[in-house]
């Protein structure tokens, strides 16, 4: 399953990979971006071209260059990266209009993107303007959308004109609130929403008695407000048996009782219903009980000893012995280290009783 899951992982990643990577770019896009350089190389040459001293020759040399197909070319060269490859084919197929633009309309027509992009090869729009027909936008060309939104295809020659507003505006012409949004001013062409109070759905007004609805977790007083449910107090209180409750604005959360609690009121070991097995109350405290000091034995085997753990104990073998087949056994390498140490006594001794004997 998990390898099935990857490969489809896989599979999906390279799809969109490639349709990222193919997918045809807005024309309008990367006729903005061309004028863009265009701009941009226009600046460089200028720069490029007036460092030094001002003989006669030198000007007319310059004037010359500033309107020459050099000059041109060099803009030209630089308009696209070459792996762009919309911007390099926009280029090849409107070469013939750009020098046109630069030798015979830059004077009466200065705005490039307007007499290139949107009336000459007619990718682009002017702003608040859409489609193929360069028809207004929903709410008009002067404020699309009323200002209170987005026109799909606005200054480009694709989209239907019509909005997507923003969140505090809905309707055709984002001229209505939203839910959860109120209407401070509105007439024919101009609507301002602001937020409701927290507690309401939808609303007239900012405060937490102009609510029409209440959102979940608040509910109407007699006072037609909406306050807080506070679903701790419940009746049916909604958190598991080992949790305790904690109520908030327009909601709740359940939290862990402590470990030694069977039942809590919040989250400490003084706030226990019940106290866990192993622990036991004291000083209002569900304290732990420590099994290894109660006097009962409670560990039964040779060379083990009794641990204490919060809420229980272990019985382990000693230090230097292990448990091989449920029994304590003295460690092999113990055992070796106590005969070496049993032979050295015995050479010692004996070495010494020779001295003795001499
Ligand atoms: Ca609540």
């Amino acid at each position: 399953m998990r390898r099935v899951l990857l490969y489809l992982g896989l599979l999906l990643s390279v799809f969109t990979f490639y349709s990222h990577a193919y997918s045809p770019k807005e024309p309008c896009e990367t006729c903005k971006k061309l004028v863009q350089r265009f701009h941009k190389g226009l600046e460089d040459t200028a720069k490029k071209n007036f460092g030094g001293g001002n003989t006669a020759w030198e000007e007319k040399t310059l004037s010359k260059y500033e309107i020459s197909e050099i000059r041109l070319v060099e803009i030209i060269e630089n308009l696209c990266d070459s792996s762009d490859f919309e911007c390099n084919h926009m280029v090849e197929e409107h070469e013939e209009q750009i020098e046109k633009w630069w030798f015979k309309m830059k004077k009466k027509h200065s705005d490039l993107l307007k007499w290139f992009c949107i009336e000459t090869i007619e990718v682009c729009c002017p702003s608040g303007t859409y489609g193929p027909d360069c028809l207004a936008c929903f709410g008009g060309s002067e404020r699309p959308c009323h200002g209170n939104g987005f026109c799909k295809g606005d200054g480009t020659r694709s989209g239907d004109g019509s909005c997507s507003c923003k969140v505090e505006y809905t309707g055709p012409f984002c001229l209505e609130c939203a839910d959860g949004y109120y209407s401070m001013e509105k007439n024919d062409t101009h609507a301002f929403c602001t937020a409701c109070h927290q507690a309401c759905k939808t609303c007239t007004g900012a405060s937490e008695k102009d609510c029409l609805d209440c959102k979940e977790g608040w509910s109407k007083t007699n006072e037609e407000a909406c306050v807080d449910v506070d679903e701790c107090a419940l009746e049916d209180p909604p958190c598991k048996d080992n949790e305790y409750c904690l109520n908030s604005e327009g909601s709740y959360s359940c939290k862990a009782c402590d470990q030694s609690c069977t039942g809590c009121t919040g989250g400490g070991p003084n706030e226990c219903v019940n106290c866990t097995s192993g622990f036991t109350l004291e000083e209002d405290k569900c304290t732990d009980i420590n099994e290894c000091e109660t006097g009962e034995k409670v560990c039964f085997r040779e060379n083990e000893d009794c641990i204490n753990t919060p809420g229980s104990y272990k019985c382990t073998c000693s230090e230097g012995f292990e448990d091989k087949d449920g029994e304590c056994t003295q460690k092999e390498a113990e055992v070796v280290a106590a005969q070496t140490e049993a032979e050295l006594q015995n050479e010692t001794e004996k070495s010494n009783n020779q001295h003795e004997d001499l």
